[in-house]
Order: C-alpha cells, then structure tokens, then sequence
C-alpha cells in the first residue's frame, strides 16, 4: 500500500506549472499515448482555477493501482474523476464500481474503430453503477462537466461557469456578425 501511496503522493502540477497540495479532480487515463487528448481537460480546469491531478493509471496494465486510486480518491479529497481510455475502455467503468464519486469517462479514439469501441463500451455500463460519458475525445466538455459539478456547491465557480457561456455566446454572436459585414 505504501508503494501504490507514493505513485499517488507526487506534488500536484498545472498546465501553468503552479501546485496544490488538495486537488479536487483526479484524471485519470489508460495510456500516456491518451495524454495529448487528456490534457485540454486539464486546460479547461486551469482557466476555472480548479485543482487536478493527472495520472497514468491503466484498467488492464496496473490494476491495482487503478483499485487503490479508486478506494483512496475520497480520502485524498477527490471530488470528482475524469477518466480517460481508448480500446476496451474499461477505466471509467471499474473505477466508478470502487468509489462513490461522479466519473466523468473520455472515449479516446484508437487507431483501429474510430473510438467507436471505446464509447460503446463506455456508455454499456451496467445497471447499478453509472458513468457520464462524453463524446469521443471530448475532454474539454468532461472538464466542463466536472466544472458544473463542483459549482453545485461553490457559488464562485457557478458564477465562472456562467462568464464562460455568456463569453460564448459573445463570441458566436460577433462571428454571426462578421459574415454579413
Ligand atoms: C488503453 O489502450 C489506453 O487508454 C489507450 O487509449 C489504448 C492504447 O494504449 P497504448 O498501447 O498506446 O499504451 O488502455
């Protein structure tokens, strides 16, 4: 246990490079080869100021790491996790069986079925045990997702969270105009 401990106990890390001591989303992926993916998650959680951690933590390859990150995550202060795996996507799915948090499940696309057989096996989660999938390599709407989850209990995020739309809107909006200048 102390060993899987200290695989989990690195010094938290930003895109910016700053650290936090208590991240409150873990990702999580399959695969380094899922990091060029993975990491607009981490990007959008840096433009919230939210705290993350970013982990290599395989289903089939370390399973049980993939038990102790699972068991631990609410203990370290995990609120919610965002898992991301290609293939025989099995990640998201089995770390949901082993914690109580909300696990938001990034279907990477392989090389071989387009991410077909990643979201499939994703969504078929059985009765009892769920997961939010979203869109095939969409990791940005998982950090989006998870954002809008922790806004449920902090005001300020739900205020950002809202900044975020209206910016959107904005900018939708001024390209709209743009075309029939
Ligand atoms: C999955 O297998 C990973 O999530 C990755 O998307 C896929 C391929 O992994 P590598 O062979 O590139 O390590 O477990």
């Amino acid at each position: 246990e102390n060993n899987l401990n200290s695989l989990l106990s690195k010094e938290v890390e930003s895109c910016d490079g700053q650290t936090s001591a208590i991240p409150l989303v873990g990702i999580i992926m399959g695969s380094d080869s899922d990091l060029p993916i993975m990491k607009e998650a981490a990007k959008v959680l840096d433009i919230f100021g939210v705290h993350y951690e970013v982990r290599i933590v395989s289903a089939h390859r370390t399973p049980e790491l993939m038990n102790f990150y699972a068991k631990s995550a609410v203990k370290r202060g995990i609120q919610v996790i965002i898992a991301g795996a290609g293939g025989a996507a099995h990640l998201p799915g089995m770390v949901a069986s082993e914690t109580p948090l909300p696990v938001v499940a990034v279907p990477i696309r392989g090389s071989q079925l387009g991410g077909i057989d990643s979201v499939l096996s994703m969504l078929q989660m059985p009765r009892g045990i769920p997961t939010a999938t979203v869109g095939i390599n969409n990791a940005e709407n998982a950090a989006l997702l998870a954002v809008r989850i922790l806004a449920v209990l902090f005001p300020d995020l739900q205020a950002r969270m809202f900044q975020y739309q209206r910016d959107m809107t904005d900018d939708v909006l001024k390209k709209g105009d743009k075309l029939v200048e």
